[in-house]
């Protein structure tokens, strides 16, 4: 199944955290790494008015057999890993793992929705998604640059790679 992550953080070290985590993801069983985004930085989407370090983003992708519940597993597992502290929501994180979408299917079960709810809310996510996969469907959301169209008021800078390989 061709699967995409979305990758984000915004406490200690975000590069290291994200470059951490792409290599963990591509050691999955498994799973073969196939693509990464650049990594961009942008202002924290918050749901009060807390302020919060900027994030850093990326989205990659993987081909692997492992099912959305099993991927979920080891992505959570990884979050832990890295120590992730869930507070509360959209609080500051040291990693967050998203699964955006696998393969084309729609999913809903009570721990996961897929295509990722926000995925057409958020630049930080639309564009290093086109960036890796420009004629990509999202399924049930309709066309991938209207949806861009739509966030690209919203600022976001590329300021890095990811290191090594794919
Ligand atoms: N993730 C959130 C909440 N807000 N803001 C940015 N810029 N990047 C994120 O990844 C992000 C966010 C919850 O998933
Ligand atoms: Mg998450
Ligand atoms: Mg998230």
């Amino acid at each position: 199944m061709r699967c995409y992550i979305g990758l984000g953080s915004n406490l200690n070290n975000p590069l290291q955290q994200l470059n951490n985590a792409k290599e963990k993801i591509a050691e999955l069983p498994d799973t073969i790494l196939q693509q990464c985004s650049s990594i961009y930085q942008s202002k924290a989407l918050t749901l009060d008015n807390e302020p919060q370090n900027d994030y850093l983003n990326a989205v990659i992708e993987i081909e692997t057999t492992l099912t959305a519940e099993l991927l979920l597993d080891s992505l959570q597992q990884l979050e832990s890993e890295q120590g992730r502290i869930r507070e509360k929501r959209w609080g500051a994180r040291t990693i967050d793992l998203d699964i955006l979408l696998y393969g084309n299917q729609q999913i809903r079960t009570e721990r996961l929705v897929v295509p990722h709810n926000e995925i057409e809310n958020r630049n930080f996510v639309l564009l290093p998604l086109f960036q890796i996969s420009p004629e990509l469907e999202i399924p049930g959301k309709g066309f991938f640059k209207k949806m861009l169209d739509n966030v690209s008021h919203q600022a976001l800078e590329k300021v890095s790679e990811f290191n090594g390989k794919a």
